[in-house]
């Protein structure tokens, strides 16, 4: 795709096309961060390693920290033998420099290097990845090591902290399974579908494995700023740490009306939440997954009080579900202008695919007609989920309000990535603010690369 045939008809000034740099980039260069898409060798525990693909070689990849407004310059080369590019999840920018081929961002041939600049926008806790399509192939994509945190400073106030720590969940070995046998473990009544699903043989915080690598060390009555970040390619997770709960301030980023705390925490593909814990509990506990299968998976943390030792503790917590309301204002949201209804289907095999495909309103990408939007109109989208999988809805460019969960209605929330349940119905709600081509899409890798996006086109 040529850079002017993907900018033809989009309201996209041309100073937010990113740019390539001819030939080797040169040290005078005056980007402010450089990112290299390379192959490397992760050990993610004693003996264990793993082959993967990272930014500059490590996993998370470099943590971005740039100031709300400030203009950057981010130049990626492709060290790599596949075209790739890198999606900036959860900024307000052009179409161009979001990084999703299907909004016209440019991909970035190997041995190529790309410049994107944009102005960061809005505060939080973003982060940058992959936005290639994996399909088969279980080594690109998200299901590579090509993730990183993207922190944007703002006028939001965290409020006081002692420490802070920034967790990413990832998935690594992917292997391929019958997906009737997990969507048999998860419900019993479900219908049975003929694809296959994706397993994993191991899990990470951030490069290592549970019990690998350096525990987290605190001091009693520290109050501990996680920032907590869903990196897997396909798998939602729960997460606990015994004898503390998590104060969640903010989701996707967004600092969110009603902070609570909660003992567990339900995090879907690609979200974030930032919590405070206070370190009120002297001991050595496990930070991990509420399943002990994920956990000797490796999905897991120690954290370490000074002065205390032992072997980690893990102790489940009370059941509970997660709710997102409780987050929220119990207050209906302001009404839309207008109002999409979108319902999920899995549709099985599609031509002897080994996976199945998914539909919104019947219709699966490539094959399917955008929605259209006005600029300064406010939309309602309605996510129906006919399906027995969960799905982690991502609009990106956009901040989106929930504004309704089943039948409880709701404002304040502020997110870009929502999971559905199975059989659920899920509404949010945002402002056409930011013209130019916008993906929404299934953040798990796997239904997004078999038919699960659907583009939002600005018309006038
Ligand atoms: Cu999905």
């Amino acid at each position: 795709m040529s850079l002017a045939g993907a900018a033809a008809g989009h309201h996209v000034l041309a100073s937010t096309l990113p740019t390539f740099i001819p030939g080797p980039v040169s040290g005078s260069s005056h980007a402010d961060v450089r990112l290299r898409i390379e192959a490397c060798s992760l050990e993610i525990g004693k003996g264990i390693n793993v082959k993967t693909v990272a930014y500059n070689g490590q996993v998370p990849g470099p943590t971005l920290r740039l100031t709300e407004g400030k203009p950057v310059s981010i130049e990626v080369t492709n060290a790599t033998s596949s075209p790739d590019l890198v999606h900036w999840h959860g900024l307000a920018i052009g179409s161009l420099s979001d990084g999703a081929m299907e909004e016209g961002s440019p991909m970035i041939e190997p041995g190529k290097t790309l410049r994107y600049s944009f102005t960061p926008r809005p505060s939080g806790t973003r982060w940058y990845h992959t936005h290639a399509v994996a399909g088969a192939n279980l080594t690109l994509g998200t299901y590579s090591g090509q993730f990183g945190f993207l922190l944007i400073d703002g006028a939001h106030d965290l409020g006081y902290y002692d420490q802070e720590v920034n967790l990413a969940v990832r998935h690594w070995e992917p292997s391929f399974a019958p997906m009737v046998e997990t969507m048999r473990a998860q419900s019993a009544n479900l219908p049975l579908t003929t694809g296959s699903d994706v397993v994993y043989r191991y899990a990470t915080f951030n490069q290592h494995m549970l019990g690998h690598g350096e525990p987290l060390r605190v001091k009693q009555g520290q109050r501990v700023l996680m920032r907590l970040l869903n990196a897997s390619a396909t798998e939602n997770v729960v997460l606990a740490l015994p004898g503390h709960t998590f104060k969640i301030i903010a989701m996707d980023g967004n600092p969110v009306p009603n902070p609570r705390s909660v003992e567990m925490l339900s995090l879907a593909v690609a979200e974030r939440v930032d919590a405070i814990v206070e370190m009120n509990n002297p001991g050595v506990w496990i930070l991990g997954s509420t399943l002990e299968k994920s956990r000797a998976m490796g999905l897991g943390i120690v954290v370490e009080y000074a002065g205390q030792s032992g072997k980690p503790v893990w102790r489940d917590p009370s059941p509970a579900d997660w709710d997102y309301s409780q987050f929220a204002q119990r207050t209906k949201a302001k009404e839309p202008d207008e109002t999409y209804v979108l319902t999920f289907r899995d549709i099985g095999s599609v031509n002897g695919s080994q996976f199945d495909s998914w539909t919104i309103n019947n219709k699966s990408w490539p094959d399917i007609e955008p929605l259209h939007v006005r600029q300064g109109k406010r939309y309602r989208l309605i996510f129906r989920n006919g399906s027995g999988d969960q799905h982690p809805m991502h609009l990106h460019r956009h901040t989106f309000e929930i504004s309704k969960i089943g039948k409880t209605e709701m404002s304040g929330l502020l997110k870009d990535v929502v999971n559905v349940m199975p059989l659920d119905s899920v509404a949010v709600d945002f402002v056409a603010d930011n013209p130019g081509d916008t993906l929404m899409h299934c953040h798990q890798q796997l239904h997004m690369d078999y038919g699960f996006m659907q583009l939002i086109k600005y018309i006038d």
